[in-house]
């Protein structure tokens, strides 16, 4: 097991390093402080080649300029909060309105744009990084001096696990995540068009224009939305499905797992023979297809387009503050925000 650190870049004149962790077996994977953004994975394919199978960029300015969260923790709160407000005894908070009339991601500037303090990890069977991020009280709007924790680990067995923890002095809100986009192709050889997904999921939620949630659970049975048996994702994009078309032909939506902790998301891509198991104690996973990502930028040299890497950002439901039948992302004083998901990286 190895980890090295080095200087990737600046931002607003603070230094940020990269940490490459390397495991027995020749798995490979580099984050930054900035975002704790991962910037790489490097996985085999059936053949023993060794390739990237996440989207990220080579400098702080590229992320600054173009990432869409490649890689990155999102928070304090991932999703939207509708209208960038809510409600906390008896006490209204406004946010930033940083997508149309909603907060997104826990606003502008916000936890992926933040330059973390990092610890490495050291033990015989495991290499890690502890990342950490005092968020002010009023940061973005949020109330709370909040100190938050994402350590990333890597073992032996080729797993990543990411956990996250929190805690308040005064009751706010907080939704972790991390926004990697997957695409075991390989070096972003093909799109993710091919790739197989399998999730422990029968229902999902109905999104409105603004891609809040309306607080409706929708079955996934004899819908796109139904990967409970896999399925190519292809089968859901291109379907001519009214929830599927309003996020920009895509998936963009929260999924309700069954199960935590029993290879609750699969992902596989047959050409590659790669597999990712994701395993999570998060009641639901977000999946999102990149319908998005398009732009007047190249990642590593592919042109930034649609479909190039798919996201599963397990985390609690978008929104949840606002939405009465959901649970509540509030953390208060005395309390400990834990949550925890495994990344298992194989072959088919
Ligand atoms: C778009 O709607 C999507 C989000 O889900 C995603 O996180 C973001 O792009 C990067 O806003």
């Amino acid at each position: 097991m190895k980890i090295t650190q080095e200087k990737f870049g600046e931002c607003n004149s603070e230094t940020v390093y990269s940490y490459q962790m390397e495991n027995d077996h020749g798995f490979k994977m580099n984050c930054i402080t900035l975002g704790c953004i991962i910037t790489s994975i490097e996985t085999p394919d059936k053949n023993g080649k060794y390739e990237n199978i996440v989207l990220g960029f080579d400098t702080v300015e590229d992320y600054l300029e173009y990432s869409p969260y490649f890689g990155s923790i999102v928070g304090r709160v991932a999703g939207r909060i509708k209208k960038g407000t809510f409600e906390l005894d008896g006490e209204t908070y406004n946010l930033p309105q940083n997508e149309n009339t909603n907060h997104l991601h826990g606003g502008p500037n916000s936890f992926d744009k933040k330059v973390w303090n990092a610890k490495k990890i050291e033990n015989e069977n495991e290499v890690g990084i502890q990342f950490s991020y005092e968020s002010k009280d009023g940061e973005n709007g949020y109330p709370g001096n909040v100190t938050v924790y994402a350590t990333y680990i890597l073992n032996n067995e080729n797993e990543l696990t990411i956990t996250y923890s929190a805690t308040t002095d005064k009751k706010t809100l907080i939704n972790l995540t991390n926004h990697t986009y997957f695409n075991l192709s390989g070096n972003t050889k093909r799109d993710i068009m091919a790739h197989k997904l399998k999730l422990k999921s029968n229902e999902y939620l109905e999104l409105d224009d603004l891609f809040l949630p309306t607080g409706k659970l929708l079955s996934v049975k004899n819908s796109p939305f139904d990967f409970v048996d896999g399925k190519k994702l292809n089968e859901a994009i291109l379907s001519e499905d009214d929830q599927i078309k309003k996020v920009g032909q895509g998936i963009d939506h929260p999924f309700l797992l069954t199960e935590n902790h029993n290879e609750e998301i699969v992902l596989e891509d047959d050409e590659s023979g790669r597999k990712l198991i994701i395993e999570t104690d998060e009641e639901s996973v977000v999946v999102y297809t990149s319908n998005m990502l398009e732009g007047d930028f190249s990642i590593r040299g592919v042109q930034a387009e649609k479909y190039l890497g798919i996201c599963l950002e397990t985390q609690g439901l978008p929104d949840s503050i606002n939405q009465p039948t959901f649970k509540p992302c509030i953390l208060d004083v005395g309390e400990e925000y834990k949550t925890s998901t495994t990344y298992k990286f194989t072959r088919i």
